[in-house]
């Protein structure tokens, strides 16, 4: 341990001027020039890269107080070349995420399908880390784009690190993967202008789109409300691809993997997204990180469908083909465990930043099927690291390090940290002849798969139906999710400059659902309805509905994990909002007050209640519900201010229920400039009312407050 030494002071100590300052709650001392010099605690001094003690980190060396600069001032050249380089490159697609640490628990042994070690025992715990990401927008971009989400999870199992790298949607655009570059290329920014950033409404995109048809069912995705979720926490993951389970026989089963949230789905709505966006890019992130700080640990079940060689067979679409899923109904989901994440990061870029996942890290009793896309994956991930990481050994990183015993004779390489002792590496040797390492018969063997036929590049003819499955998918979501399907196309293609583009897109949609066509097109004024796109695969009328697709007919009737944000002036009740809060609580939920200032606001007792936030940081959009708690003089200001007349109108148009006490009328009337209030407003100032209105919140929007437009 260091202790710090009285020496001369660097400080140029000023002439007739205070030497220190007092910054509210903070004393500092004061060099020449005014600067801040805050001196080290303890044994806490500041030390360059080497240990070397800081005197001054204020002021780089120079020739006199204004002087030129010195090379020989090795603090600042540190300083500045560690800062020049701090930047790894980002993903290049899925730069946008954020993780967390966590567990994963078997339910009972599965012994008899897999032989992978982390399904063999029941209760068996094996740690994990989860990323989150968007796959689009840079970086910095905001959390509320319309995209995929990423759903990667690495766990660390005695048999070595089994990566999942998923999304919230089960199926993918392309099938082969030759056509990823060009699907990103799309997706992303167009080269000549820059922009635009974390979008799909645009030109690029659906001029690409437009010419996929593979694509289809997964834009009927993209453009559902799976695309806006209203945080990590409510949406599924899937493997999207068929893997394969081999139990310790070699007997080989089909398998789909599944992860469905605790918490029940849910999203947003675009317009709600939008206006976040704004108000806290950083909305999922931070929705994450509050729950997991607060001990709300998010959870997921993992749901596996397994299935035969001779099941699959039968199933209506080859199950190699990702632009097509299996549905519940078809092959059950069996749940077999819980992803429960437990811990945040203690440093972002260590973990979250550095994590390397790979689809071909897998361990025995799992492998890998011909799915074109994952055989293609194979390849990208490690490729990927290489460059991002800067090295072959990023692998040693802690974060992606194996948690079980490892050993291997690759060494050397940049920053290598894991080196082999002794003299031995390579193998076989006859100094220790397997006793450092060795082959193992319970390692993994691949599954030994039939594989022959000619050298082509060719699609199979399974893989030619592009549109029945996107039809299923529409037909299976309630009017409502119709409508918003309908409408983020109008929305995307409305930022399609290129009426040729918007007419193709049409076409396509033709295939899916005429009234759905018909509905785009209206709303692009597309009086001339082109004719309906070329499909090599007739209509199917098999393809029963699937409410599983549907997120509002799969919703669980809950508040848990959802957000109450309650409108307070001073001379606020206090003991209402009490009540509320135990309701609130009881339910799992979280009340946040919002104030007309940060610091918060007299009670109508005399009492003072803290303000969690301010009503200009804390817009409706940021709630799943709100309460507007006020007493009549500041209900009468709060009408006369535009923000508090957006948090009420926002939160009505977007189908928020309202809890209101009498006082907040002047403020209601005025924010909802006469529309009459409905059944998803409540006004009242007692238990019984507080008890309802988390009651009524379980349905988590007043849906009959969009008009449906018969889709
Ligand atoms: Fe990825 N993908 N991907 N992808 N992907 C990457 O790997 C790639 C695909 C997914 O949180 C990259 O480390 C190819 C499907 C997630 O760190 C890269 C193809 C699915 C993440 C890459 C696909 C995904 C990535 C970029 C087509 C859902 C974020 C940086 C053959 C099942 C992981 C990196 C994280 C990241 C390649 C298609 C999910 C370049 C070539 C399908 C969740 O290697």
């Amino acid at each position: 341990m260091r202790t710090t030494r009285k020496s001369k002071s660097a400080v140029t100590e000023p002439v007739g001027r205070p030497t220190s300052a007092r910054y509210g709650d903070q004393s500092v001392q004061l060099g020449s020039g005014g600067e801040t010099h805050q001196r080290a605690v303890d044994d806490h001094e500041l030390t360059t890269q080497q240990g070397t003690p800081v005197a001054d980190d204020q002021n780089s060396l120079r020739i006199g107080p204004r002087g030129p600069a010195l090379l020989e001032d090795f603090h600042f050249r540190e300083k500045l070349f560690h800062f020049d380089h701090e930047r790894i490159p980002e993903r290049v697609v899925n730069a946008r995420g954020t993780g967390a640490h966590g567990f994963f628990e078997n339910y009972a042994s599965l012994a008899d399908i897999t032989s992978a070690d982390l399904f063999q025992r029941a209760g068996e715990v094996t740690p994990a880390f989860v990323r989150f990401s968007t796959t689009v927008g840079s970086k910095g971009s905001f959390d509320l784009a319309r995209d995929v989400r990423g759903f990667a999870v690495k766990l660390y199992t005695q048999r070595g690190n089994w990566d999942l790298v998923g999304n919230n949607m089960p199926v993918f655009f392309i099938q082969d993967p030759i056509k990823f570059p060009d699907l990103v290329h799309a997706l992303k920014a167009a080269p000549d202008r820059g922009f635009p950033q974390a979008q799909s409404a645009h030109d690029n995109f659906w001029d690409f789109m437009s010419l996929m048809p593979e694509s289809a069912h997964m834009i009927m995705w993209l453009m559902s409300d799976r695309g806006i979720p209203r945080s990590y926490r409510f949406m599924e993951g899937f493997g999207v691809h068929t893997y394969r389970f081999v139990n310790d026989a070699g007997k080989a089963t089909f398998v789909k993997f599944h992860w469905k949230p605790k918490l029940g789905l849910q999203s947003v709505s675009w317009n709600e997204a939008v206006k976040i966006n704004g108000a806290d890019p950083d909305f999922h992130r931070r929705d994450l990180w509050d729950a997991i700080e607060a001990g709300d640990f998010p959870e997921w079940e993992l749901g596996l469908q397994l299935f035969d060689v001779d099941t699959a067979a039968l199933l209506p679409f080859d199950p190699l083909d990702p632009t097509k899923l299996i549905t519940e109904e078809l092959v059950p989901i069996r749940k077999v465990g819980r992803l429960v994440l437990d811990r945040n990061v203690k440093n972002f870029f260590a973990e979250t930043e550095q994590v390397a996942f790979a689809t071909h890290n897998i361990v025995p009793g799992i492998d890998f099927t011909n799915d074109p896309l994952l055989q293609g994956r194979n390849f990208a991930y490690l490729d990927t690291q290489l460059k991002r990481l800067g090295g072959p050994n990023f692998a040693q990183l802690p974060i992606n390090a194996p948690q079980c015993p490892f050993r291997h004779f690759q060494q050397d390489g940049p920053m290598a940290t894991f080196n082999p002792s002794g003299r031995v590496n390579y193998e076989p040797n006859s100094w220790l002849a397997g006793r450092v390492a060795g082959e193992s018969p319970s390692g993994f063997v691949s599954y030994a798969d039939e594989a022959s036929g000619a050298k082509v590049r060719a699609r199979p003819d399974s893989f030619a139906d592009h549109y029945n499955q996107a039809r299923q998918f529409y037909v299976s979501q309630t009017p409502l999710e119709r409508q918003h399907i309908a409408a983020a196309l109008v929305f995307e293609l409305s930022k399609v400059e290129t009426r040729a583009i918007r007419s193709r897109v049409v076409a396509h949609l033709l295939n899916i659902d005429d009234k759905l066509a018909m509905n785009v097109a209206e709303g692009l004024r597309l009086d001339d309805l082109p004719p309906a796109a070329t499909r090599i695969v007739p209509p199917r009328t098999d393809l029963p509905e699937s409410p599983p697709l549907s997120i509002l007919r799969s919703r669980l009737k809950t508040f848990t994990g959802r957000k109450l944000g309650a409108l307070v002036t001073d001379g606020v009740d206090a003991s209402f909002l009490r009540q509320l809060e135990t309701e609130f609580n009881e339910q799992g939920a979280v009340m946040e007050l919002i104030a007309p200032a940060i610091g918060g606001v007299k009670t109508e007792d005399g009492g003072w209640v803290e303000a969690k936030r301010s009503l200009a940081t804390a817009p409706s959009v940021l709630f799943d519900a709100v309460a507007l708690v006020v007493a009549p003089q500041g209900s009468r200001e709060l009408a006369q201010n535009p923000l508090a007349i957006s948090f009420v109108a926002n939160a009505f148009t977007h189908g928020k229920f309202i809890a209101y006490t009498a006082d907040a009328r002047p403020l209601l009337e005025r924010a909802l400039y006469g529309t009459p209030l409905d059944g998803g407003c409540r006004q009242g100032e007692t238990s019984m009312a507080a008890a309802a209105f988390a009651a009524q919140c379980t349905d988590l929007r007043f849906w009959a407050r969009e008009p449906l437009q018969g889709l």
